[in-house]
C-alpha cells in the first residue's frame, strides 16, 4: 500500500518521514518525483506475541511512504505531473504546518493550519473536477452515437459523474459524498484524489508536544469525517528520538513531553485503519507475523495471504483473540481454557485474531 505525504512547502514532510522511517531515509532521485521509504508498522501486540512464543523472527506490516515535493496552491497550483503521480497512492497524508518557528518561512507567510487544509483540499478537488468534466464531455459524445436502447450503462455513469461534478464544485471531497460500494467501484479507474482516504497531520511545536492528544481530539472534531482523520505530531522531536536506541527513547520521550506511543506507531496504525485494513497474526516459533486484509475478509481468503496452498487446502482455522492468547500464555493453555475456536472458510477475520490454519495439500 502506498501512502503519499503531501503538503505545502516546509510543512515538515521530510522531517515526518525521518520520524516514521527511523533514520532509513531514501534519497530524492529527482526533485519532481517522490522519495520512497518502506517502513514497518510498529505493533505492540505483535511484539508481545513474538515474545510469548519465543519467535526467531518477527514480521511487521509494511507500508510504502512517498515523500512528495511540496504542492503549491492558489494562482500557480500544483503541476499536473505531480498530481498524476499522486493518483496511484492509496492514502493521502497531508502534513499541515502548525509549528511557529520564525526561522522557517511559510509559503503563504503566516501560520494558519485551517487555511492550509482548505487550500490543499481545494487544489485536489479542482484536479478531480477537471477529470470529471472531461469524462462527462466524452461520455455525452459517446452516448449520442449509440442506439437509445444501448445507452443504459453510459447514462448511469453520466448521472453519477454529474453528481460528483456538483459536489466538487461545492468543494466537497468525493470521499464525503456517501457513494455506494457499486458507485465506488465504477469510479475506481479514475483514481480521483478526493476519493482517497485522507489523514491530516498537524505538525505542532515542540513546546506543545505535551498537549498532542488534546490538540488531536480537537482536530478530529474539526476535520474528521468519512474517510478522514487527524493526528497531532511534533515532527521534529519525534524525528530526533526515532534515531535513538529503544532503551533510551522512552526516557527522552518523557523528558520532551512526547506522548508514550511514538509518532510512527500512532500515525502508521491510523493509516492502516484508514486504508480499511485489519491486522491478523500467525504466531509461529520460526516467524511471528502480522498480516493485513480488508475488513470483512473471510478466513479462507485471509489464509491465501499467507500462502495460496493454504487457501486451496483450507480445512479449518484455529482462532484466538490476541489478548486471550497472551493471557493464556500458550496455544495449549488457550485450548484448555476454551478460548481457541475452530472456524470455517466463511468466518470473517477480526482485527487482532491470531490464526492457525489447518490445511491439506
Ligand atoms: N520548529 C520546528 N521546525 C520544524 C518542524 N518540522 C520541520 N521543521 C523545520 O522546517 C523546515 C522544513 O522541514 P522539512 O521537513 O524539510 O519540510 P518539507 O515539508 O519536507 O519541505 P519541502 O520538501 O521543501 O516542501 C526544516 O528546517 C525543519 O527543521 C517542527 O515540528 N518544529
Ligand atoms: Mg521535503
Amino acid at each position: 500500500m502506498d501512502v503519499a505525504l503531501v503538503g505545502l512547502a516546509a510543512s515538515g514532510k521530510t522531517t515526518l518521514l525521518r520520524a516514521l522511517a527511523a533514520g532509513h531515509l531514501p534519497h530524492h532521485a529527482n526533485p519532481n518525483e517522490p522519495a520512497v521509504a518502506v517502513v514497518k508498522v510498529p505493533d505492540e501486540r505483535l511484539d508481545r506475541l513474538a515474545a510469548m512464543v519465543g519467535a526467531k523472527k518477527t514480521t511487521y506490516l509494511e507500508l510504502r511512504l512517498l515523500d512528495f515535493p511540496s504542492l503549491s496552491v492558489g494562482k500557480n497550483g500544483p503541476p499536473p505531473q505531480l498530481l498524476g503521480a499522486l493518483s496511484t497512492a492509496d492514502l493521502l497524508v497531508h502534513v499541515v504546518r502548525a509549528f511557529t518557528d520564525a526561522s522557517v518561512p511559510h509559503p503563504l507567510e503566516s501560520i494558519d493550519p485551517e487555511r492550509d487544509v482548505a487550500a490543499l483540499d481545494l487544489e485536489l478537488a479542482f484536479a478531480d473536477l477537471g477529470i470529471v468534466e472531461r469524462r462527462i464531455e466524452r461520455l455525452k459524445a459517446e452516448t449520442r452515437s449509440l442506439a437509445a436502447g444501448a445507452r443504459g450503462a453510459k447514462e448511469r455513469e453520466l448521472a453519477l459523474l454529474e453528481r460528483l461534478q456538483q459536489g466538487l464544485e461545492a468543494e466537497k471531497p468525493v470521499r464525503a459524498m456517501g457513494l455506494s460500494e457499486e458507485e465506488r467501484s465504477l469510479l475506481s479507474g479514475y483514481n480521483l484524489l478526493t476519493a482517497k482516504p485522507m489523514l491530516l497531520v498537524l505538525n505542532i511545536d515542540e513546546a506543545e508536544a505535551g498537549r498532542s492528544l488534546e490538540i488531536e481530539a480537537e482536530a478530529r472534531g474539526r476535520y474528521g469525517g468519512p474517510g478522514t482523520s487527524a493526528i497531532a505530531i511534533a515532527a521534529k522531536p519525534e524525528a530526533d528520538v526515532a534515531e535513538l536506541p529503544p532503551e533510551e527513547s522512552q526516557e527522552f520521550r518523557r523528558e520532551l513531553g512526547l506522548p508514550e506511543r511514538s509518532a510512527a506507531e500512532r500515525l502508521l496504525q491510523e493509516a492502516v485503519s484508514l486504508l480499511g485494513l485489519i491486522t491478523f497474526y500467525t504466531a509461529g516459533q520460526q516467524d511471528t507475523h502480522a498480516w493485513s486484509v480488508p475488513a470483512g475478509t473471510p478466513a479462507v481468503k485471509a489464509a491465501g495471504r499467507i500462502h495460496t496452498d493454504i487457501e486451496r487446502g483450507f480445512i479449518r482455522a484455529e482462532v484466538t483473540g490476541w489478548q486471550e492468547l497472551l493471557e493464556a500464555g500458550s496455544h495449549a493453555e488457550a485450548k484448555r481454557r476454551g478460548v481457541l475456536r475452530l472456524e470455517g472458510k466463511a468466518y470473517e477475520v477480526q482485527d487482532g485474531d491470531v490464526i492457525n490454519v489447518l490445511f491439506n495439500v
